[in-house]
């Protein structure tokens, strides 16, 4: 059996747009700090595998590069990076212009090279400008060997069939380029996207972190390990008769170290957006307020208009009336989409 982690996606030195240039600056330097938390997570294993997009674009700041140096050198285990389609290997890559330390091997080669371990056959490859099939015609040397294959790959760039992977001999594949979590299993091979290392915005929600993996020829246990770190998370909330309440009351109570996007629905004739955001300023690390509150007045509004509107409002006030509780439900929001479509504001569902 050997024990491994897997981890892609690092993405140091993005530009977090959705942050102001301050908050976005104190990020990119939390970035570093969160290598550290990973090197930790890295104590204890027998290899190390990272599956591409290491950098977020070819020129890191030289911080970032001592920062993922030091953090290389304080892993005991062999270091293994599949270079991915934001960091590909190419003669301007840092992966070339950088000493990265004994530990540290990089798949330079956009085909797959096999290295033989003590514990297993390694294969990997490097992303150096994609379009091709990486696993076309693959099937691995020796099938009585653990067999791993480290690659960076996507539908777009280098696509990847289930059928290749089932005929691959592989037993395990660390992927890299989804930045959400997915552990899959044909009936012979595990393969597997730990996600991206930190989040970067609102498509990146939840915790995120890395694989530890403990592989034999009978058994693959994979396990999620989160490496602490702001989150990205998106609240809905009932806006109520008090929204600055609802608000504060479903904040969970280290909202302060996240950023949130707080949406907030359901019936209310003023949302107080100004207080709201008040009264959240110093609750996360980030806002984004967005309001998809419908005015209780608005309920059968033009219903007694000598118009379209008040025919359409009328007949479905009558079917409300008769409706069933579900039916009613359904009939309401009819009613409120209706009413945003003909005055021209923005549907909320
Ligand atoms: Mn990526």
């Amino acid at each position: 059996m050997i024990k491994f982690i897997h981890a892609a996606d690092f993405h140091l030195d993005a530009a977090f747009t959705g942050l102001s240039p301050e908050l976005a600056k104190q990020r990119r330097g939390e970035q570093r700090e969160i290598l550290s938390r990973f090197a930790l997570a890295c104590q204890d294993c027998d290899l190390v595998l990272l599956a591409g997009d290491l950098f977020d674009g070819k020129n890191p700041y030289l911080d970032t590069i001592e920062a993922l140096k030091a953090c290389f050198s304080s892993i005991a285990a062999p270091i293994y990076i599949a270079p991915g389609n934001h960091d590909p290997y190419n003669e301007d890559s840092p992966y070339v212009r950088e000493d990265w330390g004994e530990n540290v091997h990089i798949f330079t080669k956009q085909e797959i090279e096999r290295i033989q371990l003590p514990g297993c056959d390694l294969y990997g490859a490097a992303y150096t400008q994609g379009g091709w099939e990486p696993l076309r015609d693959f099937h691995v040397q020796d099938e009585s060997r653990l067999n791993l294959l480290l690659l960076h790959t996507g539908a777009e760039y280098n696509p990847i069939t289930a059928e290749q992977i089932a005929n691959s001999g592989l037993d395990y594949l660390a992927l890299g380029h989804v930045h959400s979590l997915q552990v899959q299993k044909t009936d012979y091979t595990t393969y597997a996207y730990p996600g991206c290392l930190m989040g970067r915005g609102f498509d990146e929600c939840g915790k995120k972190g890395l694989l530890e993996v403990q592989l034999s020829k009978v058994n693959c246990d994979t396990e999620f390990i989160p490496i602490e770190s702001r989150r990205y998370e998106i609240l809905t909330v009932e806006a109520g008769e008090d929204p600055v309440a609802s608000v504060l009351e479903a904040l969970p109570a280290d909202s302060r170290e996240h950023c949130y996007r707080v949406i907030l629905s359901g019936p209310c004739e003023d949302p107080k957006l100004p207080a709201v955001e008040e009264a959240l300023r110093d609750r996360c690390f980030s806002l984004d307020l967005v309001d998809q509150t419908h005015g209780i007045r608005r309920q059968w509004e033009g219903i007694e208009e000598d118009t379209l509107r008040g025919e359409i409002m009328k007949e479905l006030k009558s079917r409300y009336d008769q409706g069933s509780e579900e039916e009613q439900q359904r009939i309401l929001t009819a009613a409120r989409i209706l009413g945003d479509l003909m005055d021209g504001r923005e549907v909320s569902l």
